[in-house]
């Protein structure tokens, strides 16, 4: 966590920004403390399941590197770009209120840092507490150049739950032999589906149920009595996953950044995009019988039968350091099937937030503004001119995907730029609130003209302050799926979650207005909806998209633009002299 050669004006700027941030209210006992990283990404070589190759990593890591920090820090991290392609990285489930400029995703918010260049992000931490997560909002470069973010209460203040005696980040992950920038651009080229990966990962490593793996998997050391917190993160470029650790029940207790009323589980449904903070007790003697070495495990959720799936499991050891030595196998826990629905519904069902007098909730309950339905399809286009498309399920047309029946194209200078400096044609204000055609959508048999989508860099915007509620709505054009539906730039409360098609009239009242969980990414269930209400106090340009990469680059995404409000406090901080340009 060396402190950075940054450049002069870059500093100047820093403290500018820190100053801004912190505003006038902050007294010298409350100030917030700045965290200096440095990111080298660059190519590094890498041998999972018997194959080597380079991989894009940070500082030579990977997973990457944690970042630390306590609630309403500023985290600086200097990123050198030492690769040979354009990159950018996102700061996962920070709200970076009135800083949109840091946010990160590639020609959202900014134009990429291109190789050799340094780029230096601030991050503005303000309500977030518990396990965020950092990762390139570029291509694929997610597959390898990701790491979590531990943000600690604020000096003084204690975990709503007894004191872990250690924390430990699991990050979920996937591993693909192939070089994953090729695939993306053979999917590009070919408009085919991506190839499913060669195993999922745990801490970066596929466990010893794979050829090579033994030396390599992942061991979490344990002392009798007592209890660890694991901060699991679903950075998973393709799969839902569950997760589970043999012998052991876990409580969890936080997800996405917000403390949750705590349930106890036997395993974990974790989307891709989410965090979920779990605590393990190692009970003396061990609950399921002597060993010392139990199997964390982890296994994709999947529930759209058109697509192939991997069925095989991810492994780590958690070993009990003052336990006499098992001998055979640690035992692997029982994990739900692959496309067990039930289970994955019922686990996600028991989130709700805390709710404390500490941490409180602020459900807007009484109005909503900004009311749209949004539907989430996978599609086909035509062909392109001088495209070989092979593949996509109707003669001569790629994949793609829409939200509400348009798939975003990424623009070539960033729309936060565009916005702020009123640059035409970049991108059109004119999201639809509502798909253009009402229709069956979870009817698993729809005609072939409803598969086709319009493109369009389209995006809402909303006045500051306005409710919004969103309600996705998945449908089952070629084949209904679970979407992990991510916004940047702000938490929303997840009121409603339901299968089939949203009924305006009935579905509404089902909704819980007084614990919701709060989380950064939903779960959209396959065949299924799920309403999310936040307040757009945070102005600023904030990219909305399914959080399966394939889906991303194929369109399944827009923007909200949140207008400034009147005062200062309600407004886009000064566009950092530092940006790179496109
Ligand atoms: C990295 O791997 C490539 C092949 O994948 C190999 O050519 C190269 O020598 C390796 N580099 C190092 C430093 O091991
Ligand atoms: C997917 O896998 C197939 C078979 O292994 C291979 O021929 C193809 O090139 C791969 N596609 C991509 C996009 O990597
Ligand atoms: C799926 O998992 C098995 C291990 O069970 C592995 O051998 C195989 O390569 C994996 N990948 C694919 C694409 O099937
Ligand atoms: C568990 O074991 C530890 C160390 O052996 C001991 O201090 C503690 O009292 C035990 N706890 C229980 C609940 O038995
Ligand atoms: C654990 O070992 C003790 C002592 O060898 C034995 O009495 C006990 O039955 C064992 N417990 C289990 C669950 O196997
Ligand atoms: C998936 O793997 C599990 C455990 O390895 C096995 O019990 C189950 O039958 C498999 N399911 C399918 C559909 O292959
Ligand atoms: C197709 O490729 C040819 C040769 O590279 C090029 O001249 C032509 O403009 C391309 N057409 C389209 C529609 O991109
Ligand atoms: C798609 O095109 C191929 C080759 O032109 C043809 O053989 C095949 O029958 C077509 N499939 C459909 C579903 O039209
Ligand atoms: C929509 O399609 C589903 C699945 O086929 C079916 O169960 C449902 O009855 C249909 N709904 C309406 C309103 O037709
Ligand atoms: C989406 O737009 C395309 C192109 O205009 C149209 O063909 C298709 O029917 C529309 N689909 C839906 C579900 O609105
Ligand atoms: C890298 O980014 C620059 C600036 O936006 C762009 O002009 C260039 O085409 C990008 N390179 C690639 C390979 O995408
Ligand atoms: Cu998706």
């Amino acid at each position: 966590m060396g402190g950075g050669v940054a450049k002069m004006p870059t500093v100047l700027w820093l403290l500018l920004g820190v100053v801004v941030a912190l505003g006038v209210a902050a007294s010298p006992a409350q100030a917030a403390r700045t965290n200096l990283y440095d990111f080298f990404v660059k190519e590094t070589n890498v041998t999972r399941l018997c194959h080597e190759k380079a991989v894009l990593a940070v500082n030579g890591q990977f997973p990457g590197p944690t970042i630390y920090a306590r609630k309403g820090d500023v985290v600086v991290v200097n990123v050198h770009n030492q690769g040979s392609k354009n990159i950018t990285i996102h700061w996962h489930g920070v709200d970076q209120p009135r800083n949109p400029w840091f946010d990160g995703p590639e020609y959202i918010t900014q134009c990429p840092i291109r190789p050799g260049a340094s780029f230096t992000y601030t991050i503005i931490l303000s309500g977030e507490e518990g396990t965020l997560w950092w990762h390139a909002h570029s291509d694929f470069d997610r597959a390898t150049v990701h790491g979590a973010i531990v943000v600690h209460p604020k000096l003084g203040s204690a975990y709503p739950y007894p004191k872990p005696h250690k924390e430990i980040p699991i990050i979920l992950g996937e591993w693909w032999n192939a070089d994953v920038e090729q695939m993306l651009e053979e999917t590009k080229r070919t408009g085919s589906d991506f190839n499913i990966s060669d195993a999922n990962t745990i801490n970066g490593q596929p466990g010893d149920l794979f050829p090579c793996s033994e030396n390599g998997i992942s061991r979490v050391i344990v002392e009798q009595g007592k209890t660890y917190l694991l901060r699991v993160i679903n950075a998973g470029l393709t799969n839902d996953m569950f997760f589970a650790v043999a012998g052991h029940r876990l409580t969890v207790v936080g997800t996405d950044g917000h403390y949750l009323k705590p349930f106890t589980v036997d395993h974990v449904m974790i989307s891709s995009g989410q965090t979920m903070d779990v605590l393990l007790h190692a009970a003396n003697g061990s609950a399921a019988g002597n060993n010392s070495r139990y199997y964390m495990a982890a296994r994709t959720f999947a529930t759209n039968t058109q697509l192939p799936v991997n069925n095989s499991t991810a492994t780590a050891i958690l070993q009990y350091a003052d336990a006499p030595p098992t001998a055979g196998p640690p035992d692997l826990p029982n994990l739900p099937a692959v496309d067990d629905l039930a289970a994955a519904t019922a686990y996600t069902a028991q989130l709700r937030s805390l709710a404390t007098e500490d941490h409180p909730v602020d459900v807007p309950a009484a109005r909503v503004d900004e009311h749209m339905l949004v539907t989430i399809s996978i599609n086909v286009l035509p062909c392109g001119a001088n495209e070989t498309c092979k593949d996509a399920p109707i003669n001569g047309t790629r994949f793609a995907a829409s939200l509400n029946n348009v798939s975003f194209v990424s623009p070539g200078v960033d729309v936060l730029d565009a916005y702020y400096s009123s640059i035409r044609g970049v991108y059109e204000p004119d999201f639809p609130d509502r798909p253009p055609l009402f229709f069956n959508f979870t009817d698993p048999n729809p005609a072939d003209a409803l598969l086709f989508t319009e493109r369009g860099t389209r995006v809402k915007v909303v006045a500051h302050g306005a409710v919004v509620e969103v309600v996705f709505q998945d449908t089952a054009l070629l084949g209904a799926e679970s979407h992990p539906m991510h916004l940047h730039g702000y938490s929303f409360y997840v009121v409603g979650r339901g299968f089939g098609n949203f009924d305006e009239g009935k579905d509404p009242a089902t909704y819980n207005l007084v614990d919701p969980p709060f989380q950064n990414t939903v779960t959209v269930p396959a065949g299924g909806w799920a309403a999310i209400r936040f307040r757009a106090t945070n102005p600023g340009v904030w990219f909305m998209h399914c959080h399966f990469d394939r889906h991303t680059v194929w369109g399944m995404d827009t923007v909200f633009i949140v207008k400034n409000g009147k005062t200062p406090d309600a407004q886009m901080m000064p566009r950092p002299p530092t940006m790179p340009k496109c």
